[in-house]
Parts: C-alpha cells; structure tokens; sequence
C-alpha cells in the first residue's frame, strides 16, 4: 500500500564546487529523484547522506515537481524565502530540524490549505553555519497574500522549535539574486 502525497516533490542536491571548473549553479545544481507517496520518501530519505554528514557548500532542496530550486524559475521569480541561520554548527541537530521541514512541506503543513504559496524547502550547508529556508511564489503583494506569507513564517518558526527571540527572516529573490546572495536584507521577521 502506498499512502499518496498530496503533490509530486522532486529532491535536488547542490554539489561543492571541485576547484577544477564547471562551477557553475548550473553546473553544480543537479536532480536526483521525484516522488509521491510517504513510502517512497522515507526509501529516498533512509538511502541520501545525512545533512550533517554533507560537505561546506552542499545543498539540498526539496521543491514541488516542475518548479526548480532557483531565484530564475518562473514560479520563483516573483517570490521569496523565510529562513533561519542556525550558527552553532556543532549544538544543532540539523539532521532532525532538515527531516521536521521535509515532513511539513511534504505533508502540507506549512500552510494554510488554500494558500499555495510554499515552492519548496532548502538546507544551506556552510563553513560556519546551516541554513533553512521555506521558498514562496509571492512576496506578499495583494489581496490576503500578506496573511498567508506571515501565516508561513510562525508555522515555519514553530516546526524549528525556535525561540520567541530566534526570528525567521523573510527576503525576497530579486534582493538575494541582486546582492549575488541569499543574505540580504530581510522584509518581514516573524
Ligand atoms: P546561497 O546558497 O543562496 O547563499 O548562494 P550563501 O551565500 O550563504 O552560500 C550562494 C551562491 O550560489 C550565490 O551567490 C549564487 O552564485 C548561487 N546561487 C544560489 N541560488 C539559490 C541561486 C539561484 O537560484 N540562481 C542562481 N543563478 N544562482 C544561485
């Protein structure tokens, strides 16, 4: 028996740069498998290196089918991320904290129903620090939109378990892809 997701999910993997050219996003960005059952999540999930395990400058990115893992996609380029730094590499169960992400976008949790906003989730791994984000097709702009990415921002905040004082950051795309990273200036704090 297979019990179905409610969408498709396709898991990417961003590989380190090898020092040896052909480092590119693009060349470095690479798919790895597309799934629709809970079943088949966890024989991905029990079969990848753990996120603790992963080399400085490893990503993953767990996004609806169809829509890629970059600022360009036409689903993203309007849009933005909710995310948090965790700083304390060695303090932070980042592979729990990366699993409870995958389990609410997978299981539709980070939004309300109607809101269709969530694209996808990401771990950064970095020299000195991890970072999760919740990636939206929108900024905010109109009608409800606003509610619903703030909406977002709590449930995101609350599956990390963070503190009242530990703020989630909201930043739109065009900002990270301006500043040539995602560590631009945040819009909302949640
Ligand atoms: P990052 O991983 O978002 O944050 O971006 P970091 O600075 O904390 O590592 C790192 C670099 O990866 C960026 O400066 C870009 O060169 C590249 N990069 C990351 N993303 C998400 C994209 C993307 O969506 N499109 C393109 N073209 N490059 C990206």
């Amino acid at each position: 028996v297979k019990h179905p997701l409610m969408n498709k999910w396709t898991l990417w993997f961003t590989k380190p740069p090898s020092g040896k050219g052909g480092n590119d996003w693009s060349d470095l960005l690479k798919e790895v498998v597309t799934f629709d059952s809970v079943e088949e999540f966890w024989g991905i999930y029990n079969n990848i290196t753990k996120t603790s395990e992963l080399p400085p400058k490893s990503d993953y990115h767990l996004f609806k089918q169809g829509v890629r893992p970059e600022w360009e996609d036409t689903q993203n380029k309007n849009g933005g991320k909710w995310a948090y730094q965790f700083k304390e590499k060695r303090n932070v169960q980042i592979d729990e904290l990366w699993l409870h992400v995958m389990l609410a976008a997978i299981g539709e949790t980070l939004e309300s129903d109607d809101a269709k906003e969530v694209m996808g989730v990401v771990v950064n791994v970095r020299k000195a620090f991890y970072r999760i984000g919740v990636w939206t097709r929108t900024m905010g702009k109109g009608a409800g939109k606003n509610e619903a990415l703030m909406e977002i921002g709590k449930r995101f905040k609350e599956v990390l378990k963070l503190k009242e004082r530990d703020m989630v950051e909201f930043s739109g795309h065009t900002d990270s892809a301006h500043s040539g990273s995602t560590r631009a200036k945040a819009k909302y704090t949640v």
